[in-house]
């Protein structure tokens, strides 16, 4: 049953209401992630992505301190423009509910009011995780510990490559979260499409990742995430020789400058654009579409 307190939009309230299939689409992305003015044409565009695929499109944000499951028009266009909304992970819901304030979901918040409202399917680009500076920032992103306790299949391409891919599936494992490579026995590497890392188990269809999830449900558990990981398409994937170099950069840069917390994931991405020569958002694009596109597909069957 919807939480009282969430605001659906009407369209997904009578999805919801009727059954039909719902996609859930996180916001950080558009308004930390993503240039403008693209991002707002890439978040329209999103949805447009998961209604042909045969699902309705839930973007998630906070606005004036409600949050929304399913944004109007004039709302995603102010979650895209309006450089005073913060990014919001899951612990700084309950703040900015009672403060009024507004700020796009990062996956974790995302994930958390999407199961709350009952939705089944998360499309996302790539997930947050365990930063390559662990050992003297202790930076893993709050998705981990939230994907661990949150029954919902998130289809992503994967982990960003910013982070250490080796040790956030190890926390991946740890936490119990449910790795599907789609069509793959590699985990991707976001902007690549494969990291090196192998994953233990490989599905080839949108019926066949419907099963996982029915599966799941059918043992009452774990109330754990899925996470359903899709490469980038190859003709969209990036250099891996520029990718290793600019991010080494970028990260020196992040020390030099004493970037830290929230503020190093939209900084990372960033400067990986500018210096990729716009490359990289690119390969971002690729991704995030196909998985919208393959969340719809994936709600559609279930
Ligand atoms: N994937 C993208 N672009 C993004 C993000 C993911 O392609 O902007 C966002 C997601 O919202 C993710 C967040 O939850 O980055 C992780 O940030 P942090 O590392 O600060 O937890
Ligand atoms: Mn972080």
């Amino acid at each position: 049953m919807p939480e009282t307190t969430l605001l659906l939009s009407e369209e997904v309230r009578e999805a919801l209401e009727t059954r039909r299939p719902v996609v859930a689409l996180e916001s950080t992305i558009i308004a930390h992630g993503l240039p403008r003015p693209r991002n707002l044409a890439v978040a329209e565009e999103l949805e447009s992505l998961v209604r042909n695929g045969g699902a309705v499109p839930a973007t998630i944000a906070v606005l004036d301190g409600r949050p929304h499951i399913g944004l109007e028009k004039s709302q995603l266009e102010r979650v895209a423009t309006d450089p005073e909304v913060r990014k919001l992970g899951h612990r700084d819901l309950a703040p900015a509910l009672a403060a009024g304030a507004s700020g796009a979901t990062t996956v974790s918040a995302t994930a958390f009011l999407a199961a709350r409202a009952g939705i089944r399917v998360f499309a996302t680009g790539g997930l947050g995780g365990v930063h390559r500076e662990w050992s003297t920032t202790q930076d893993e992103s709050a998705d981990l510990s939230l994907l661990a306790r949150t029954r919902i299949a998130v289809v992503c391409a994967g982990v960003k490559s910013i982070l250490d891919i080796p040790a956030t599936l190890q926390r991946l494992e740890t936490l119990g979260v449910g790795i599907v490579g789609y069509g793959t026995d590699r985990f991707p590497g976001f902007y690549l499409t494969s990291s090196g890392e192998p994953v233990d188990w490989t599905v080839h269809t949108p019926q066949e990742v419907a099963e996982v999830i029915r599966a799941q449900d059918a043992l009452g558990g774990p109330d754990a995430a899925l996470i359903v990981a899709q490469p980038v398409p190859e003709n969209a994937q990036l250099d891996r020789r520029l990718h290793d170099r600019v991010l080494a950069e970028a990260l020196d840069e992040c020390q030099e400058r004493g970037i830290r917390g929230q503020r190093v994931t939209p900084y990372l991405l960033d400067q990986l654009m500018r210096r990729t020569g716009g490359a990289s958002l690119e390969a971002n694009l690729a991704a995030v579409r196909g998985n919208a596109w393959l969340a719809a597909r994936i709600a559609a069957v279930l």
